[in-house]
């Protein structure tokens, strides 16, 4: 059996493709007219590109080679999320007025366990350093949202998300935590890696061929709902990252940066709360 270090590009794209399409069940309905829109704004904007560059034959048939990759490897929920996904998620929420969100990215499952005692689903040896999170979920007038819902995933301290590297536990740095009636919530877990995108499959071609760097910041992922609310998606991310100024999805944001404490104890603890808009 593989351990998570010998993940494979086209399996963990393959994964994520098949959670999106789970996801998506039948597909959305966009009407003639959206499609017709959009289609129409793309394609111009590719033919800017290529009269803009002036792209060869020679090119144009490098880049049929690696969109079929990219199929191939599964990783078109990867390519979108890491270079458009972000400009998505800033024009449908630059109308709040509460917390900043960020992108949900490709490795997010639903329905993660519950635990009892506020410590996320880990393996009894798992590496990296203790993390406690407290915080509150607030509405935008600054009442307490008693019930809220904190969904928290993250990759672990080697850089790997469960469900989409071999050898990891299905659940491990998944779950879902409910806030008492102030909204408050702890949750126990521990400190993730930087994340780098898989290097053998297409996007890492991409990256590799461009003479760019494959790296996201380490980051916690989370997803807080409260009834009446806008579900808020975001990502949070420590500070001293070098990534954190250059990352290749574009997702921090400065009020996403924690400011952790260590308790001395070779624990870290935090404080980090949330303001939902109204639905
Ligand atoms: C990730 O872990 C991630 O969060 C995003 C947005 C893209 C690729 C991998
Ligand atoms: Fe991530």
């Amino acid at each position: 059996t593989r351990t998570e270090f010998e993940a494979r590009a086209a399996e963990s794209g393959a994964g994520a493709t098949e959670a999106f399409r789970k996801k998506q069940k039948g597909g959305a309905d966009v009407p003639a007219e959206r499609v017709s829109a959009m289609a129409r704004d793309a394609l111009e904007a590719i033919h800017d590109v290529i009269r803009k560059d002036h792209m060869t034959y020679e090119e144009y048939d490098a880049l049929k080679t690696w969109l079929i990759r990219v199929g191939e490897d599964g990783e078109w929920p990867l390519f979108l999320d890491v270079w458009v996904e972000h400009v998505v998620e800033d024009v449908n929420t630059s109308h709040r007025s509460g917390s900043k969100g960020s992108i949900e990215g490709p490795y997010y499952v639903p329905d993660a366990p519950q635990p009892e005692d506020g410590v996320i689903p880990m393996r009894e040896d798992e590496p990296g350093t203790p993390l406690t999170w407290t915080g509150q979920v607030t509405s935008t007038e600054g009442a307490p949202l008693g019930g809220a819902t904190v969904e928290l995933w993250h990759a672990d301290a080697n850089g790997f998300y469960s469900q989409y590297a071999p050898g990891l536990p299905e659940w491990n740095l998944r779950g879902t935590f409910l806030a008492d009636e102030q909204g408050r919530f702890t949750i126990r877990t521990v400190q993730p890696a930087p994340y780098q995108i898989p290097t053998d499959g297409a996007c890492g071609r991409l990256i590799a061929a461009a003479d760019w760097h494959a790296w996201r910041p380490a980051h916690l992922h989370v997803k807080v709902s409260a009834p009446g609310h806008e579900l808020l998606t975001a990502q949070l991310y420590f500070p001293g990252d070098p990534h954190n100024e250059d990352d290749i999805a574009s997702a921090v944001k400065p009020e996403l940066v924690l400011d952790p404490q260590d308790a001395g104890d070779g624990t870290v603890s935090v404080d980090y709360g949330f303001v939902l808009d109204p639905a």
